[in-house]
């Protein structure tokens, strides 16, 4: 059985859009950072420092996923082990494409979400917050770049087909668009995320992340 811990507003959003995409049963544990909470509400309701939480997670953070005695703390390990053990169609049907889906999952992180996550929390209505977003999407531009120029051959990816490393991708390019004018810039990304968030298991996951109250 799969057990998912963590709140829709996490890195775990990932996670259950694939889920949600496999179609596959899970249980979900609303598990919230920590920080988000008075020190009244933490004692209501599980969260990233309680002693249950850090024996799975020893880094105290969101997601983790349960697949029976395999304990996973990472949201792309999580949706590549996914991927590759009940993905179908969405992971790899190849070693070829395994290595082209951790590919484009690792350059998310290193290369697009450090810069995204900083536009997402800079503060607009400040001359530093400016100053913040304005870095971080001069930061943005060459990996989007990159990003523009592979999909604008089959929309994809990797494979000709959506894949677990659109997914992987696009959560972590969702927090750039915080950013006025910048996507637009790059018309085969803006078509691509305008795609892949009409899909139904985005839209699920999305209208629960809007209606989490916390
Ligand atoms: N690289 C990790 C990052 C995990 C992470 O930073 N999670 C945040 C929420 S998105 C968290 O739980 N933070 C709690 C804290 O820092 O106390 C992943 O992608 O899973």
């Amino acid at each position: 059985m799969l057990r998912l811990h963590g709140v829709y507003r996490s890195r775990a959003a990932r996670n259950i859009w694939l889920l949600e995409e496999l179609g596959l049963p899970y249980d979900h544990v609303p598990v919230v950072q920590r920080y988000r909470l008075t020190d009244e509400e933490a004692a209501n309701r599980p969260h990233t420092q309680t002693p249950a939480f850090k024996a799975l997670s020893p880094a105290a953070a969101v997601p983790v996923l349960e697949d029976d005695d395999l304990v996973l703390s990472e949201s792309m390990a999580i949706n590549l082990h996914l991927a590759r053990t009940r993905g179908g169609d969405l992971g790899p049907r190849d070693t070829r494409e395994q290595a082209l889906m951790d590919e484009w999952s690792f350059y998310a992180i290193t290369a697009i979400e450090p810069p995204a996550l900083e536009a997402l929390y800079a503060d607009q209505a400040t001359e530093a917050g400016r100053a913040a977003a304005t870095a971080a999407a001069d930061r943005l531009r060459r990996p989007f770049a990159v990003l523009n120029g592979a999909l604008e051959g089959s929309g994809w990816l990797v494979g000709g087909r959506f894949t677990v490393a659109d997914i992987n991708m696009a959560e972590v390019v969702r927090y750039a668009m915080a950013l006025p004018g910048l996507i637009e810039a790059f018309p085969a990304i803006a078509n691509w995320i305008a795609g892949l968030h009409a899909r139904p298991a985005f839209q699920k996951m999305w209208q629960a992340r809007e209606a989490e109250t916390l």
